[in-house]
């Protein structure tokens, strides 16, 4: 018996010093399993009260059970003090300041690009035009033939092509577009067709294999050169200014007769002549003409019923213009200091 009360007295002492060095709620289960686990320390004690008389039983079983509950208690006590501190240290970690500013998350912006395309079509969009997509990777025939382009035409290899094979291409222009909707639909036609186009030019500061374009179509019952005019005047009023006006000299497409470049006024001089439009006052932005009766005969449209005007404006060249880039490389490299200042 006495072994016992002292095995008891031991135990107690040991877990007495054990809960005053624990530091954490784990670190007080530890201790609850250790001490009164079923392979803990007290169940091994109380495995020797076999060994005790029937008399000593009882006592040294009230003797276990006030150890036990003695342990039992500081466990308790122990486990909900350090509980409360854990909890009252989260919260101080967790406590969010709210008059602290918030963390700004990098949200990014519009490419420069998608800016000046999406710009560029909401006027369009403004002038009754619908948007018109088709696929980069085009047949020969609707990005050269049907517009007038033949095999062998210079046309061809200035437009340095990307050939799939031979009846198939990386699309030079979105023209393309605009023949599989006149292919698919009789006038009238009012569409714009953004996209990206390629040309196997080599990479430099104003060339890329890879570009965007944007082209306009208009085919209806007595369609004019008058109506081209308008509507660019009106379009490079509203993208570079009311002031804006469109000067059109005579320049030859294959799909467009007749055929002209369109310039502005310059942005920065407003036509008087400075360093961005090298002394000219007018600024180069886009090609146009009357949709050439043979396209339109090409798909099935009739041009004894039917005209059009048609114009192209490269996306890149418009927003070097508009930004001051002097490199088109900019547009592609992904530098968050050159994209940055979009946002
Ligand atoms: C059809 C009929 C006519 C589209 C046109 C231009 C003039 C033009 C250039 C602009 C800058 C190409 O990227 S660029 O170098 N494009 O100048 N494009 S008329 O004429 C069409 C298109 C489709 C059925």
């Amino acid at each position: 018996m006495s072994d016992l009360k002292q095995d008891l007295a031991r135990l107690k002492t040991a877990f007495d010093e054990a809960i005053t060095e624990a530091m954490s709620s784990s670190a007080v289960e530890q201790l609850k399993v250790q001490f009164l686990g079923k392979k803990g320390e007290m169940t091994s004690i109380l495995r020797g009260m076999g060994a005790l008389s029937a008399e000593e039983r009882p006592a040294a079983g009230q003797l276990a059970n006030q150890v036990r509950e003695h342990i039992e208690a500081k466990l308790e006590s122990a486990l909900t003090a350090l509980k409360e501190k854990e909890k009252d240290l989260r919260l101080k970690h967790e406590k969010i300041d709210v008059t602290m500013p918030g963390v700004r998350q990098f949200q990014g912006a519009r490419h420069p690009l998608t800016k000046v395309i999406d710009e560029i079509c909401g006027i369009f969009l403004g002038l009754g035009f619908t948007i018109a997509e088709g696929p980069e990777v085009e047949l020969d025939e609707y990005n050269f033939e049907l517009l007038r382009i033949p095999e062998g035409h210079p046309a061809r290899d200035t437009q340095d092509t990307f050939y799939i094979t031979d009846k198939m291409v990386l699309r030079t222009q979105t023209s393309p577009v605009q023949i599989r909707v006149m292919k698919e639909q009789q006038p009238p036609i009012k569409i714009v067709c953004p996209g990206k186009v390629y040309r196997s030019d080599a990479l430099d500061a104003t060339h890329s294999p890879i570009f965007h374009q944007i082209e306009g179509l208009v085919v209806d019952k007595g369609v004019t050169m008058g109506d081209l005019v308008g509507s660019l005047q009106l379009f490079a009023r509203q993208l570079f200014g009311e002031k804006t006006q469109i000067r059109l000299r005579p320049h030859h497409f294959p799909f467009t007769e007749p055929s002209c470049e369109v310039d502005i006024t310059c942005w920065n001089c407003g036509g008087s002549g400075c360093r961005t439009c090298k002394g000219e006052g007018w600024i180069e932005v886009l090609g146009a003409g009357m949709v050439h009766p043979g396209v339109l005969r090409n798909c099935g449209i009739d041009p004894e019923v039917y005209s059009g005007f048609a114009f192209g404006i490269g996306v890149e060249r418009t927003a070097m213009g508009r930004y001051g880039i002097d490199d088109i490389r900019n547009f592609y490299e992904n530098d968050l200091r050159f994209l940055r200042q979009f946002r």
